[in-house]
């Protein structure tokens, strides 16, 4: 259940300890051994995303970019109501959003922007980027989990909203964690709301391995990050140059899927967990799947869980698309 909930960032609470001790403790006795990919965001994790972000090979970002910039009327003219809330699970830095955000200022738009995460400090650093950028603009920041977020905004707010899921977050998901997000997704909302969701399409291999083989070796960092993060929180006694990144792209199961793979035969002594791990000579450690759809899956997607499609908005390249859907109940 890798892609299960959203990142966690560095745990303050004997109970955010807790839960990663146990689920690090599940994840390196199954078999095969999985680590949860929401604990790759720590502050190190999510600077050296937003470092993958910007390397060449890694283009969804600028597919995305591409898309907002050429879409964004469209999306204004779906939203048919006087005022609304856009709601963004998972806001990160924003800086795609802020495409959205100028636009519908600019068209005098009535609108409160309410970014949801988990990570305060996220949501400090964003709030003050805004005020700086966009005076004036109305943000209400939601530190919560998505759902718990969007289940307060369905019973508090008489606003419409539009709820954006940047990113091809849902591609860290496993096909039934998404439904299950999307059944949720449904559930917290309202009907008319829209809702623009990003998916990383299928295309030709070496662009999407290229994407998770970066040469600099940032995204390999990224991955050997969650091991450094287990010695810190957790008192791991990990050998981080014992352990090698490896991803490769599924054709059955249509995602990339990264590893880090032990070096050597070696034993691991975790505190929190109370007690050691085993690694064979070159076994892996799964760390993260970033799955690829094709059009089909997303007409598909929307009907099934009860929405209506309303667009869907490619690159030049179609290598990504943002789909918008609208809730209906
Ligand atoms: C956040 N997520 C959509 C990224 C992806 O493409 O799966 C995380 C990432 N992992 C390696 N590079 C980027």
């Amino acid at each position: 259940m890798n892609g299960q909930s959203e990142k966690i960032d560095t745990c303050r609470t004997d109970a955010c300890l807790r839960l990663f001790a146990d689920e690090v403790a599940a994840g390196l006795s199954a078999i095969p051994k999985e680590l949860p990919c929401k604990y790759l965001y720590d502050g190190e994790g999510s600077r050296l995303f937003k470092e993958i972000m910007e390397l060449w090979e890694y283009y969804p970002t600028g597919c995305e970019t591409e898309i907002l910039e050429r879409h964004k009327a469209d999306i204004a003219a779906a939203v048919d109501s006087r005022a609304f809330n856009v709601v963004e699970l998972g806001a990160g830095d924003g800086t795609k959003t802020k495409i959205l955000l100028r636009h519908f200022l600019d068209a005098g738009l009535l609108f409160h922007y309410v970014p949801i995460d988990i990570s305060e400090s996220a949501l400090e650093g964003l709030k003050e980027d805004l005020r700086r950028e966009f005076n004036g603009l109305a943000v209400q920041t939601l530190a919560t989990d998505y759902f718990e977020g969007l289940r307060w905004l369905a019973q508090s707010m008489r606003r419409m909203n539009l709820i954006l899921f940047l990113g091809s977050n849902i591609g860290n998901f496993a096909p039934s964690e998404s439904r299950m997000f999307l059944s949720s997704l449904w559930n917290a909302s309202n009907d008319g709301d829209l809702v623009l969701i990003g998916f990383d399409l299928k295309k030709d291999l070496g662009t999407i391995l290229r994407a998770y083989n970066d040469q600099l070796g940032v995204t390999a960092r990224f991955n050997v990050n969650i091991l450094r993060r287990i010695n810190d929180e957790l008192g791991g006694e990990f050998d981080l140059a014992g352990f090698e990144y490896y991803s490769t792209y599924n054709p059955r199961s249509g995602a990339m899927e990264s590893f880090l793979i032990s070096r050597k035969r070696q034993t691991v002594y975790i505190d929190l967990c109370g007690r050691a791990f085993s690694f064979a000579k070159w076994e892996p450690i799964h760390t993260e799947s970033s799955y690829k759809f094709d059009k089909g899956q997303l007409s598909g997607l929307a009907p099934e869980h009860g929405f209506e499609e309303v667009a869907n908005f490619y690159d030049s390249r179609s290598y990504f698309a943002d789909a918008l859907w609208r809730v209906r109940k």
